[in-house]
């Protein structure tokens, strides 16, 4: 990249201005009202297939992807909503999409777990654990290749980050000096098995040691600590400087699939999060305190949310059903 280039990446992706910050706000809105919508619809019985529930984890998605470009990259997993959302996937299309109705995202055949938008650089959420860092390695050579500034991101689960696939990933993609990110979102369990129990003590983000990369641990509540931390790691990679792991440590507010009688947990433990770090409510309070937006601003964003998840879910279950001669089509890329 010539200095030119560079400084106009920069600014691109630069200090919050009042937008970027009601924006941040209105996608961890978007997708808390999403997930929290489904976790009452889900339980009428009316949504196909397995649900993964992102609340909670808001910052973290909204943090990385306020840095990313349309043609910027992103490998999420099987809780993909909340990275759908904020990659700027169409949030209507998507609730179709998980009511398996045929103007879904992908036309009802993906369901939550296979939201996909590659106009939108949204490389798919993903039914396989640990599937996405291997998926950013290949979009990241390739726009190494073609000499362009984009950014790959992969999001993993604490859990996934002891798959084989994310370690090969890691060390090709530091040897390589890929312009990718490593995003771990440690929510403590990998489905019901506390991390404690799969791995010995020491942060994630050390692994990154192992492949002379960066590695930086972020309370992933705060969307302050994760925008700054993510801006970092995506600048270096724009700027030719490889590749780095961040790990945000984080909640899930809701079971590991909707249906989880969650017999894991500590009584409380998630009522607690939510009154002293959920990230909504920090972020309300700083933005609010420091005198950037006024409260009224915020409220309005939540009513303007809020009419949009209402008119989603009615245009959802209101949507046909996809007809049987569509059975055979979009299974493969051409045929
Ligand atoms: C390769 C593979 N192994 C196992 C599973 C089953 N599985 C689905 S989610 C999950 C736990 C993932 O935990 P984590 O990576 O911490 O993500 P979280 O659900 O906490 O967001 C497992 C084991 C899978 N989908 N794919
Ligand atoms: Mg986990």
């Amino acid at each position: 990249m010539t200095e030119a280039e560079v400084a106009g990446a920069r600014e691109r992706h630069g200090e919050l201005d009042k937008a970027a910050l009601l924006d941040a706000y209105r996608t961890m809105r978007t997708i808390r009202d999403f997930e929290e919508r489904l976790h009452t619809e889900f339980a009428t019985g009316e949504i196909p297939g397995f649900v993964h529930l992102y609340a909670g984890e808001e910052a973290i998605a909204a943090g990385f992807m306020a840095h990313l470009d349309g043609d910027d990259y992103v490998a999420s997993t099987h809780r993909g909503h909340g990275h759908s959302i904020a990659k700027g996937c169409d949030v209507k299309g998507m609730m179709l999409e998980i009511y398996g109705k045929d103007g879904g995202i992908c036309r009802g055949k993906g369901g939550s777990m296979h939201i996909a938008d590659l106009d939108k650089g949204m490389l798919g959420a993903n039914g396989i654990v640990g599937g996405g860092p291997p998926l950013v390695c290949g979009v990241g050579l390739s726009a190494k290749v073609r000499g362009t500034d984009q950014v790959a991101i992969s999001f993993t689960g604490d859990g996934g980050a002891n798959q084989g696939t994310v370690f090969e990933s890691m060390n090709l993609a530091s040897a390589w000096d890929l312009p990718v990110i490593f995003v771990i979102e440690n929510n403590g369990y990998a489905e019901a098995t506390a991390q404690a129990f799969s791995s010995k003590g020491i942060d994630i983000a050390k692994r990154a040691d192992g492949f002379s990369m960066p590695g930086v641990v972020v309370d992933g509540h705060d969307f302050f600590a994760v925008h700054e931390a993510a801006g970092e790691a995506i600048r270096r990679a724009r700027e030719g400087g490889g590749p780095s792991l961040i790990e945000c440590k984080v909640n899930r507010y809701y079971g590991h699939f909707e249906g989880d009688a969650q017999t894991y947990r500590a009584d409380n433990e998630v009522e607690n999060i939510r009154k002293e770090k959920d990230c909504l409510m920090l972020f309300r309070q700083r933005v609010t305190s420091a005198g950037l937006i006024e409260e009224s601003e915020l409220d309005k964003i939540d009513e303007e949310v809020k009419n949009l998840i209402d008119e989603a879910v009615k245009e959802a279950k209101e949507a046909p059903e996809p007809t049987p001669d569509k059975l055979l089509t979009d299974v493969y890329v051409s045929y």
